[in-house]
């Protein structure tokens, strides 16, 4: 099915790369087509969607228009989490060839499975991504995504191998050896979260390697954790590389649900395989293109772990406009933040993003920041820890104090409350190979 779309296309394009300019009608029919296909899928196969259905008196036949996925069920990472390992899926374990999970941060992980054209179509979107973001098989390639139960290696893998690129499968780790194998093997592109790569520009720089003159790498696409325009205009500005967006979820597939191509402005949802939703969190109401909300997939080719209006916390909102590069797929706007990363202090919401932007609009700091929260005699305290550059430790205390000022005042006018802000050393936050943590609430700690 997916194969032949390909033939009703003609251009220049790669033949993936052709599914991303489909006439809009076109695609509208593609995704009717494939979530008929799904419903009815899972209300045979999955009992716990059946049950739901049920409950709310809708049958697959009801399905009529792609308007009509709002006739169905929500579901949540505690239904993944509930029916542990494999209660969601919709074929028999002899038909899945893969499975990753996903660890979380409480309980048990969360498992997802693949069928061989799963893969496939997992492979294709890769693609898509790569060749968005200017990959081509002269590439040669340091994927520096953990390679394992996490999607982001295995994922990128996939395709990377699928454009021809040449793959170096590294993973995550060892960053003066990262760093030795980017020089020696003549690495042109990279693959990893947006904090280890600046970890690892850090880590050049104190080796006396410099990008520009003494590394061949053009482009990256960085992913699978939350991250600012600043953060690309440093890395940008420190290795004169194109840096782009790759975003997904293990749930709906892992990397490849979404990608920037090179207008930089969005992530181009791969709409033909991922129905996309805002609604918003409280009233699970659709919400108006433009508006954020809380983006809502449903799966429209998935076999082994089909997922329907799916909630994946993360907020954004739908960019209808068109892109200057000629995708049809539709944009969705990066996203800085998760519902469930707000924090409550006094009263206030505030998600650790904020208190990123306000770092970096007051200095051109790197962001290595923690946010500590702790509660004594019954009022919350939000402390948070910033690193300074070695020059800047050098400055006088008069100095160091009217930086601190600035920070404060910054976190203030953009959260409306006061943070004890405390300067660190350079290097003595922790950096991770993978995903960053940013927030320790120790409110309810001893
Ligand atoms: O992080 C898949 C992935 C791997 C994406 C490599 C991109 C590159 P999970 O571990 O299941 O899967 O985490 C998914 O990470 O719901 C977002 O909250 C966050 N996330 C992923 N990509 C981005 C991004 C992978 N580009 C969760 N910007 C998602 C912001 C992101 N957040």
């Amino acid at each position: 099915m997916i194969r032949n779309l390909w033939n009703d296309l003609e251009g220049t394009f790669f033949p993936e790369s052709a599914l991303d300019h489909m006439p809009e009608a076109r695609l509208r029919e593609v995704q009717l087509q494939r979530l008929k296909a799904v419903v009815a899928l899972t209300y045979e196969k999955v009992p716990l969607f059946r049950e739901r259905m049920d409950a709310k008196g809708v049958k697959p036949g009801d399905v009529r228009t792609l308007a009509d996925v709002r006739l169905l069920p929500f579901s949540t990472k505690a239904d993944l989490r509930d029916t542990y390992p494999y209660g969601l899926f919709a074929v028999p374990m002899s038909e899945v060839v893969r499975l990753h999970a996903s660890s979380g941060t409480t309980g048990k992980p969360i498992v997802v499975g693949y069928t061989a054209q799963d893969m496939e179509v997992w492979k294709q979107v890769i693609m898509r991504t790569l060749y968005a973001a200017g990959f081509s098989r002269s590439d040669i390639v340091q994927n520096m995504f953990g390679y394992g139960l996490f999607t982001g290696g295995l994922g990128l893998h996939g395709g990377l191998e699928g454009i021809g690129a040449t793959v170096i499968p590294i993973s995550g780790g060892n960053t003066e050896r990262q760093i030795m194998v980017m020089k020696d093997f003549g690495v042109t592109a990279v693959c990893c979260t947006p904090s280890y790569f600046i970890h690892l520009i850090e880590m050049a720089q104190k080796m006396g390697i410099d990008f520009r003159k003494d590394l061949k790498v053009q482009r990256g696409v960085f992913g699978a954790e939350p991250w600012t325009d600043q953060m690309r205009q440093y890395i940008e500005g420190a290795t004169g590389i194109k840096a782009y967006d790759i975003y997904g979820l293990s749930e709906i597939i892992g990397p490849g649900v979404g990608a920037e191509c090179h207008c930089q402005d969005g992530l181009h949802i791969f709409e033909d395989h991922f129905l996309v939703e805002i609604v918003d969190p409280q009233t699970l109401e659709p919400l108006p293109d433009g508006q954020e909300g809380e983006l809502v997939f449903t799966t429209l080719s998935k076999q082994a772990m089909p997922a329907i209006r799916y909630r994946t916390r993360d907020l954004t909102s739908i960019d209808t406009r068109s892109c200057a590069c000629g995708r049809t797929v539709r944009r969705i706007r990066r996203i800085s933040h998760r519902s469930d990363d707000m924090f409550i202090i006094r009263g206030v919401n505030v998600f650790p993003s904020q208190i990123e932007t306000a770092l970096l609009k007051t200095e051109a700091t790197l962001p290595h920041y923690q946010i500590v929260l702790t509660r004594k005699s019954g009022l919350d305290r939000m402390e948070v820890r910033v690193e300074v550059s070695g020059e800047m430790l050098q400055d006088t205390v008069g100095a160091m104090d009217a930086l601190q000022k600035r920070f404060g005042h910054s976190i203030a006018q953009i959260t409306g409350l006061t943070a004890e802000v405390t300067l660190v050393q350079p290097g003595s936050i922790p950096r991770s190979e993978g995903k960053a943590k940013r927030l320790f609430d120790k409110r309810n700690e001893g």
